[in-house]
């Protein structure tokens, strides 16, 4: 079954029909950043290569806003998916997503952006993600602890998989683009 979550400015809210949002966490212990070096692979469906510059995979994972994924299909690439395996099965507590592409004010504008991201893990759980847009002032006053997150149970998973479900297009493309995923683990 799907969870499916929204955002507003800093605050998760559940949208399953009637619930309350989740509980905050009771455990005094903080979910773990998952290093780069934790992860095996990272593959996307398709990526964007221009002449002087691409938007590969790994771009997502690199704890650099400045670059990029951005889908390389005709329009706004509904479909396209981005999947990273880790070494090991891993306890998923958060996943934080840059929903866009968070260099600068101008490239998030004119690039294309999620709206809804649906993530599955390989160990059969998966959820939904609304990104309503955030300028990118008010983004990058964030520290990674203020992000909007996803907040899953948490969930084991060795791969994870995040899939365009809804995207707008930019002032300029519709290539859509995610600045960075920083995922999680259980302490
Ligand atoms: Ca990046």
């Amino acid at each position: 079954m799907h969870r499916v979550y929204a955002w507003t400015w800093g605050v998760l809210v559940a949208c399953q029909s009637g619930q309350a949002p989740p509980p905050e966490q009771t455990t005094s212990q903080a979910p773990v950043a998952i290093a780069r070096s934790a992860l095996q692979s990272i593959e996307a469906s398709s990526f964007l290569s221009e002449d002087r510059s691409s938007f590969p995979a790994e771009h997502a994972f690199d704890g650099d806003r400045s670059t990029a994924w951005c889908e390389g299909v005709e329009g706004l690439g509904i479909g396209q998916a981005l999947s990273v395996t880790l070494k090991k099965p891993t306890d998923i507590a958060e996943i934080r997503v840059d929903g866009g592409y968070y260099k600068d004010d101008r490239t998030l504008t004119n690039n294309g952006r999620p709206r809804k991201l649906a993530v599955a893990s390989d160990q059969g759980w998966s959820v939904q993600i609304d990104f309503p847009f955030v300028p990118y002032r008010e983004h990058a006053a964030q520290t990674v602890k203020e992000k909007p997150r996803v907040i899953t149970q948490p969930g084991k998973a060795t791969t994870l998989t995040f899939t365009l479900l809804e995207a707008d297009e930019g002032r300029f493309t519709k290539d859509v683009c995610i600045s960075e995923i920083a995922l999680f683990a259980a302490p």
